[in-house]
């Protein structure tokens, strides 16, 4: 095992890390789990108390929350993806870092609606309408961000992976053709190597089983 212990799930918010982990190129033990009761071992509760992903383990330490997880591991490997304090564009990084819970928040709720609650008497599609039209606002800013630039800074960053997760997962709620600058933007990460080996599910079940989840009439 290695000093650094990545829990993962496959298409879950711990791929933020993995990416991450992947474009460093350090050396880390992967550990994948099943989405749902498996988290909630006694083994698993004690590594995080909500039963989430990510959590990454360090020496007799244990990280949580991505946000983090990225300034962690940005600055224990001195990484040029990391923005550290007193660079030009550390407000900028910090912003987006967080941002990107915004926007996962919004995909979150629409996995909870479209695919945790199985019966569609439980489900709301007034929640299901008012959250993609949210998420919705919540791209469109990232689009105008965008626009003739090639990543959310002057070069590519960890917060292109923070955001760019989140926003892989809005895809599934929103039509992001609508947003010609964040489709770009996404079509080039979607092609690095390290996004590819990051959302490989080796054999896991798949959150998300439908290319698209619509509001229902
Ligand atoms: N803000 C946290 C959110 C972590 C989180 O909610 N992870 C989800 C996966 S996307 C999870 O593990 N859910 C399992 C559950 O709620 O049972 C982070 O960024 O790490």
């Amino acid at each position: 095992m290695s000093e650094i212990i990545l829990h993962h799930c496959h298409q879950a918010r711990s791929v933020r890390s993995l990416w991450l982990l992947y474009e460093m190129d350090v050396p880390f033990t992967l550990v994948m789990h099943d989405f749902g009761k498996e988290l909630r071992s006694d083994t698993y509760l004690a590594k995080h108390p909500l039963g989430r992903v990510p959590s990454l383990e360090i020496g007799n330490k244990v990280l949580f929350e991505t946000g983090a997880i990225t300034e962690y591991l940005c600055e224990k490997f001195d990484s040029p993806l990391g923005r550290k304090a007193g660079d030009p564009e550390r407000m900028e990084w910090l912003q987006w870092l967080h941002y990107a819970e915004t926007v996962a928040v919004h995909g979150a709720t629409l996995t909870q609606q479209h695919i945790v609650i199985y019966e569609d008497k439980d489900r709301s599609p007034m929640v299901m309408k008012l959250e993609a039209k949210r998420l919705e606002k919540a791209l469109e800013v990232l689009d105008e961000h965008l626009k003739g630039r090639e990543f959310l800074l002057d070069d590519f960053s960890a917060v292109d992976i923070s955001v760019g997760y989140s926003v892989f997962i809005a895809q599934y709620f929103v039509q992001i053709g609508q947003f010609a600058s964040l489709s770009t933007w996404m079509a080039r990460l979607q092609n690095r190597e390290a996004f590819a080996k990051a959302m490989m599910s080796n054999g896991r079940a798949a959150i998300y089983q439908s290319k698209f989840y619509g509001i229902p009439d």
